[in-house]
This record gives C-alpha cells, structure tokens and sequence, in this order.
C-alpha cells in the first residue's frame, strides 16, 4: 500500500476541513486522531510536521500540511473527483484566487478579529487583508448570486471557503450574513460534508460522554 492515504487530525480542529476533502475524494483513507498537548508534539508527529498542528496528510512517502494545500493536493491528486480545473484552463485563475484569499486574508482577518486586534487606520495598507469588513465585503459580493465560486460547480475552493465561513459564523469571527448562511448551508449539506461531520462528531460525543 505505497500511496495509503493517513490522515493526521484531532476532531476539534482544522482537521475536519482536511477530513470534508478526503470524504469527497471517496478514497480509502485512515485517520490518526493526535492529543494536542501530548501525541502531537511527540517526535515521531513532529517528524511529519514540524509545527506540531493538525491537519496533516500522508500520501505514500509525500507529506502535506496547512488544510488548504491538502485540499488543493488532494484536488489534483484525484482528477477523477473533479474538485479543481484542471491544470492550465483559465478556471484555475478562479480557483488560486479563492483559496489563497482564505489562507491569507480570510484566515488572518478573522483570527485577528477573534483576539479582538484591530488594524489602525494608518496600518491598512501594508496589512494583507486591508481590515475585516473589506475582506467580508469582498467574500459577500463573490458569493451573492452564484452557487460556486468557481466556475459553475464545486471545487475544493468553495470547501475551503465555506469550511472557513462555518467555522468562523459558529464561533462568532464571522458575521452570520444571509449570502454566507445561504452557501453554508447549501455545501455543507453535501453528503461527504455530512459523512465528515458524523466521523468527527462520534469521537467528541464519546470524550464528553465520558467526562460527565
Ligand atoms: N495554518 C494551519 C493551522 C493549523 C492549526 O493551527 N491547527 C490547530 C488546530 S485547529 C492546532 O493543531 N493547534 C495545536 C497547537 O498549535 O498546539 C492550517 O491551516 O492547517
């Protein structure tokens, strides 16, 4: 099994993200559920990802980090699931483009705004997201109207985003706008959203069940 597919994640975390793509692949995939405060600053963990967070994946001997390049690897990796334009038609422009304004501007908005940083005004233009109504305008005015981000089918860009969106509306860095409650909503019905989501859930019930 040279190109097994292993995915390194804990259910609380950006894994789910990673877990969603794979589910979509519909490639048999394992999953290896690391405790942030012990497995995965272990150095056998370490040794895959140096930053000691989830997710990760394994690919035969290749290894991914950061939950949007897995999504991205994992587009091309697997052509046949159609989750990315293929390479050199001009959709591809669209496809960058979103899933690198997650990573970078959405991602880095919405963390700052979770800690309350707020951008002086002076500061905006070296800022990479400018502050966090530009890049929510933004998101907003490319989800109004259209189904996908992307052409006129899903992509792992709209997965990326709309992961980003869902978590961001439920912990309250993102504001619950009817175009993002719309697309949330709409994707994340998917059934490999929701195959994912039952994966992650189970794990988590059982933890909190065992608490009480
Ligand atoms: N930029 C990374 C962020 C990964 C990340 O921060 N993961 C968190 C959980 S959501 C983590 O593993 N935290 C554990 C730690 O930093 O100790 C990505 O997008 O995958």
């Amino acid at each position: 099994m040279a190109d097994k597919l292993v995915l390194y994640t804990n259910p609380q975390s950006r894994g789910r993200i990673a877990r969603w793509m794979l589910e979509e692949v519909g490639q048999p995939y394992e999953t290896e559920v690391l405790d942030f405060a012990t497995t995965m600053k272990a150095p056998a963990y370490l040794a895959i990802n140096p930053m000691g967070k989830v997710p990760a994946l394994r690919h035969g001997d290749a290894v991914v980090t950061e939950a949007a390049a897995i999504c991205a690897y994992l587009a091309d990796a697997f052509p046949q699931a159609k989750l990315a334009p293929p390479p050199g038609d001009r959709l591809r422009a669209a496809y960058y483009r979103w899933m690198f304004f997650a990573a970078g501007p959405i991602e880095a908005a919405v963390s700052n705004k979770a800690l309350g940083f707020q951008v002086p005004r002076e500061r905006e233009g070296m800022m990479g997201y400018g502050t966090v109504e530009r890049v929510m305008k933004t998101l907003e005015d490319a989800l109004s109207n259209k189904d996908y981000l992307v052409g006129d089918s899903f992509t792992a860009a709209d997965l990326y985003v709309c992961a980003q969106i869902g978590f961001g509306m439920m912990f309250n860095t993102i504001e619950k706008r009817p175009a993002f409650q719309k697309y949330w909503q709409r994707l994340s019905a998917r059934p490999a959203a929701a195959r994912a989501k039952e994966k992650d859930d189970a794990p988590v019930a059982a933890k909190q069940k065992a608490a009480s």
